[in-house]
C-alpha cells in the first residue's frame, strides 16, 4: 500500500475516503468519535506494511525472539503513541489544522485499553514500546478480556465495580487471526499420558500492532480470546457460559472454588495457546524443536504464566516424543522469570484438588518435576525442613514461584533492593542452590509516553536547552543539571508545572466538582490500593494537618496551601482496601467543605484512576508519595514518572526510591521512616506494640477520634482502627511521626522557591537512568541476547 501519510494532501484524500467508507460522512459533519475512528483505522492499515517487513526480516534472518508472557498489558490509549512513533503525527496535524480539527480532542475519543491493574501491567506495556523502539524482536502474549479490569465508581463513598465496556465500540488496533486459532483442552482424565474426554475450547488470537519509534519496526501484542470449539460435542448452556467467562474479565473473584478454577483456566489459556503457537511456527519454518532455545526466550512476568513450563514439557514429551531429560534441558534454556512481589503470602499457589481437576496431565508432569527436584535438593544436601518449603508441591498446594525458579535459567528482581532481598531473605534457599540464575533488572518507564507525549511543555524546555538528542538517549537530559541555579530555567519549569496543574484542575473540576487552588502544592499518591503502600499513612497525616490548622494559628499562618490527591482501585474482594477508599472519601468531604481551611487544604480521590488519568496527574505533581513499608514495594514505576516530570519524592527507602535518591541526590528528595533492615528486625523480634505508640501520641488519638466521628456509627471504621492498634503489620503508626515531620519539611521547603525548583531540576536531570530503553537493553544483554531488526 502506498504511504497515505506521506504528505498532507495525500493524507487528506485518504482520510476523506475512510470517513466516507466507515460512516458515509464528510469531514465537516463527522462527530469527534468518527474522526477518531477514521484516523485510527487509516493508521492501523498503513502500519501493515511495516508489520510485514518486520515479520519477514525476523524470519528470513532467523532472529531469535522474546515472547513476553503477561497476564496484564496496561496499554492505555494507542492513538497518540502510534502517531508519534510512526512519525506521521505532523502530517496529520497539518491536515487537521487546515480543517480546524483539534487533534488533541480527537485523540481523547479513544477508550483506554485497560488490560491491567497496576505496575506489572504498565511495565509490560512500556517494555513493548521500548523493545520495538530498540528494534528488538519482542512480542507480547496475553488475554483479550472482553470487559477488561473494572470501571470504578463511588457510591456513598464506597467503591463499586462495573464491567469495562471497552470493546463495545470497535478496537481499531486489533486484527483477528482466525486461521491461527488453537484448541485447548481442560478437565478430563489421564490414561497412559493421554488426556481422555476433555472439554475443548478454542483460543483465537487478536494481534495488536506495536510501533517502534521512528525505525519502521512493527511487532505485536497477541491477545487470546476463548470461544466455543467444534471439537467439543455438546454446546449446551453450561458449556457456552463457561466459554464466555474465560476471557470475560481480568482477576475475577477467586474466593470460591469455581472462581479459582476460572483464574487457572485463564492462565492455562494464554500460556498453552502461546506455547503451541510458537511450536507450530517453529516447525512450519522447518526448524527442529531441539533448537527452540536458539530461537526463543519466554519471559514470564510474575508467576501468572508459570504453566508454560509444564506445558512445554508436555508438548516436547507427549507430542514430540523427546525424553524427560532432553525436554527439561530445552525448557530450562528457554524460560526466564521476573519476580515482582516480596510479600510471601502473595506468592501464587493453587490447591492440588482444583489444579488436578482442571489440568490432570499438567499436574502429573509437575509431580514428576517435583520428584526430580527433590533428588537435586537431596544431592545438594539441603536440609529436610528446607526441602519441604522449596519443593514444587507442598501443604496441598502447587507453588508457582518454586516452579518458575526451578524451570528458568534466569530469575530477576525489579530494583536493586528488591533483588537483594530476594537473594538474601525471601528466596535465599533458592539463591544458595542456583546463585548464577539470580540477577537484577531495575524497572523503567518509556519516556516517549511519560514525557514526550504527556508533557509538551517540558519537552520544549529541554529541546530549547539541549537540542533533541536526549529524546533517543534519555540519560542526556543530565545536560539540564547545569541550569539548576538559572532563574530563567527555574521559572520555565515553574510555568510548565502551572500549565499542567491547570489542565488537571479542569479535569478534576469536571469529574468531581471540586475546585483546586492552582497555587497550592500538588501532593499526589496514585497506585493500586494496598495496605503495604500505606495510603492510610497519608490520610492520617492529612487529618492531623487539618486538625492542626483548626487549632494552631501559628501553624496555620505558616502553612503553604496543599492539595492531596489520591487515585487507586482496590481489588474487589479486598475489604480493608475498600474501607480505606471510603475513609479517604469521607475525610475529603469534611475537609473540602470547611470554610475555615478551604483555601489551604483540599483532598480529592479521583474516580476510576487509569492510564489516561495518570497522564494528567504525573505532570501536575509537586510531591510524589512513595511511602510503602520499607522492603515491601518491589520497585514502583510511578515514582519514576513523577521524577521525570519534575516532582520531588517524599518516600521511604524502598524499591526503586533507593535508586532515585542515588541518582538525584538524597538532599533533593524527602526521605523518612524505617529502613528495610529495621522493618525486618521488627518482624524478627516480634516486639512491636502499636498500642504503645498510640497511647503516647496525642496527635494519633485526635486523628482516631476524628475518624470515629465521620459517620453516625462510631464503629464504622473500627476494622481499620483496630487493625492499626492491634497488628499494624505495615507499621503505619511506627512511621507516623517521621512521616509527619517529612510532610512539614516538604511544606516548608516549597516556600523556598529557589531551592525547590533547583531540587526539581536535579530530579529531572537525573531521571535518565529510568527509561525502559535502559531496562530493555539490560534484559537483552544479560538474558535474551537478541539481534536487532535492520530495516
Ligand atoms: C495473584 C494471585 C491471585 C490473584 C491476583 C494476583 C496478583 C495480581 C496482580 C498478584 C500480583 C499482581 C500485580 C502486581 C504488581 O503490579 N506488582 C508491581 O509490579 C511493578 C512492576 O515491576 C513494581 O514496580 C511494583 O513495585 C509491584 O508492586
Amino acid at each position: 500500500m502506498d504511504n497515505v501519510f506521506l504528505n498532507k494532501d495525500i493524507f487528506k484524500g485518504a482520510y476523506i475516503l475512510m470517513l466516507k467508507n466507515l460512516f458515509n460522512k464528510k469531514v465537516e459533519s463527522a462527530t469527534t468519535y468518527e474522526k477518531y475512528a477514521a484516523l485510527a483505522s487509516l493508521l492501523n492499515k498503513q502500519l501493515d506494511d511495516n508489520y510485514e517487513k518486520t515479520t519477514k526480516y525476523v524470519e528470513e534472518n532467523n532472529l531469535k525472539k522474546t515472547i513476553y508472557f503477561s497476564m496484564e498489558f496496561l496499554m492505555g490509549r494507542l492513538i497518540t503513541s502510534n502517531l508519534m512513533n510512526s512519525g506521521y503525527i505532523d502530517v496529520v496535524k497539518e491536515a487537521f489544522d487546515d480543517w480546524g480539527i483539534d487533534l488533541n480532542e480527537v485523540e481523547q475519543a479513544e477508550t483506554d485499553a485497560g488490560l491491567g491493574n497496576g505496575g506489572l501491567g504498565r511495565l509490560a506495556a512500556c517494555f513493548l514500546d521500548s523493545a520495538a523502539s530498540l528494534s528488538l524482536p519482542l512480542y507480547g502474549n496475553s488475554l483479550r478480556y472482553k470487559k477488561g479490569f473494572f470501571v470504578q465508581r463511588f457510591e456513598n463513598d464506597q467503591q463499586k465495580e462495573y464491567p469495562d465496556p471497552w470493546l463495545e465500540k470497535p478496537f481499531y488496533w486489533e486484527e483477528r487471526k482466525e486461521d491461527e486459532a488453537i484448541q485447548i483442552p481442560y478437565f478430563g482424565y489421564v490414561k497412559d499420558t493421554k488426556l481422555i474426554d476433555p472439554v475443548w475450547i478454542k483460543a483465537v488470537p487478536y494481534d495488536v500492532k506495536v510501533v517502534g519509534a521512528n525505525n519502521g519496526i512493527v511487532t505485536t501484542l497477541r491477545l487470546w480470546s476463548a470461544e466455543k470449539s467444534q471439537w467439543h460435542k455438546y454446546h449446551d448452556d453450561e458449556y457456552l457460559k463457561m466459554v464466555d467467562k474465560i476471557t470475560e474479565s481480568l482477576y475475577p473473584d477467586d474466593s470460591t472454588e469455581a472462581g479459582k478454577t476460572l483464574r487457572l483456566q485463564q492462565q492455562y489459556l494464554f500460556s498453552a495457546a502461546g506455547i503451541k503457537n510458537v511450536i507450530l511456527n517453529h516447525k512450519k519454518l522447518g526448524r527442529d524443536v531441539r533448537d527452540l532455545p536458539k530461537y526463543y526466550v519466554f519471559q514470564v512476568n510474575d508467576t501468572h504464566p508459570t504453566l508454560i513450563i509444564p506445558e512445554l514439557m508436555r508438548i516436547l514429551m507427549d507430542e514430540e516424543n523427546l525424553g524427560y531429560d532432553e525436554s527439561w534441558d530445552i525448557v530450562t534454556k528457554t524460560v526466564a522469570y521476573t519476580n515482582h512481589t516480596i510479600l510471601s503470602e502473595a506468592l501464587e499457589k493453587w490447591n492440588i484438588k482444583i489444579f488436578r481437576n482442571l489440568l490432570p496431565r499438567t499436574f502429573e508432569i509437575i509431580q514428576e518435576m517435583n520428584r526430580r527436584f527433590k533428588i537435586v535438593l537431596e544431592e545438594a544436601k539441603v536440609p529436610a525442613e528446607k526441602v519441604y518449603t522449596m519443593q514444587l508441591i507442598g501443604a496441598n498446594n502447587v507453588r508457582m514461584a518454586n516452579i518458575c525458579i526451578y524451570g528458568s535459567f534466569s530469575v530477576n528482581g525489579v530494583a536493586a533492593l528488591h533483588t537483594d532481598i530476594l537473594k538474601n531473605i525471601e528466596l535465599n534457599d533458592f539463591y544458595n542452590l542456583y546463585p548464577e540464575k539470580f540477577n537484577n533488572k531495575t524497572n523503567g518507564i518509556t519516556h516517549r509516553r511519560w514525557l514526550l507525549h504527556i508533557n509538551h511543555e517540558l519537552t520544549d524546555i529541554l529541546n530549547n536547552l539541549l537540542g533533541t538528542k536526549w529524546q533517543t538517549d534519555l540519560p542526556q537530559i543530565k545536560g539540564l543539571e547545569k541550569y539548576k541555579d538559572d532563574k530563567k530555567v527555574q521559572n520555565q519549569i515553574k510555568e510548565m508545572k502551572l500549565a499542567k496543574k491547570r489542565a488537571l484542575i479542569k479535569k478534576i473540576k469536571a469529574d468531581t466538582g471540586v475546585t483546586l487552588n492552582e497555587n497550592a502544592i500538588f501532593d499526589i499518591q496514585i497506585k493500586r490500593l494496598h495496605e503495604y503502600k500505606r495510603q492510610l499513612l497519608n490520610i492520617l497525616n492529612v487529618i492531623h494537618t487539618y486538625l492542626r490548622l483548626k487549632s494552631d494559628n501559628e501553624f496555620k499562618k505558616n502553612f503553604y496551601p496543599q492539595n492531596f490527591i489520591f487515585g487507586a482501585k482496590a481489588a474487589p474482594s479486598y475489604v480493608m482496601a475498600k474501607g480505606i477508599i471510603e475513609l479517604i472519601n469521607k475525610v475529603s468531604h469534611v475537609i473540602n467543605n470547611d470554610v475555615e481551611t478551604n483555601d489551604l487544604l483540599k483532598v480529592v480521590f479521583v474516580e476510576n484512576y487509569n492510564v489516561t488519568y495518570a497522564e494528567f496527574l504525573f505532570p501536575a505533581a509537586d510531591l510524589s508519595e512513595q511511602i510503602s513499608t520499607a522492603s515491601k514495594e518491589a520497585s514502583g514505576t510511578g515514582n519514576m514518572k513523577f521524577m521525570l516530570n519534575g516532582a520531588i519524592t517524599i518516600g521511604t527507602m524502598d524499591g526503586a526510591n533507593v535508586e532515585i535518591v542515588q541518582e538525584a541526590g538524597k538532599e533533593n528528595n524527602i526521605i523518612f521512616g524505617l529502613s528495610a533492615e529495621e522493618v525486618n528486625n521488627i518482624y524478627k523480634n516480634n516486639g512491636y506494640v502499636p498500642r504503645k505508640i498510640y497511647d503516647q501520641d496525642q496527635r494519633l488519638q485526635r486523628v482516631f477520634e476524628f475518624i470515629r466521628k465521620l459517620t453516625p456509627n462510631p464503629t464504622h471504621f473500627d476494622f481499620i482502627l483496630q487493625n492499626l492498634l492491634t497488628s499494624d503489620y505495615f507499621l503505619v503508626l511506627k512511621d507516623f511521626d517521621s512521616y509527619v515531620s517529612a510532610q512539614e519539611k516538604a511544606n516548608y521547603l516549597y516556600k523556598n522557591q529557589d531551592l525547590w525548583w533547583k531540587m526539581v531540576i536535579m530530579n529531572i536531570a537525573n531521571a535518565g537512568f529510568f527509561t525502559s530503553d535502559r531496562t530493555i537493553s539490560e534484559y537483552n544483554q544479560d538474558i535474551w541476547k537478541l539481534d536487532t531488526i535492520k530495516i
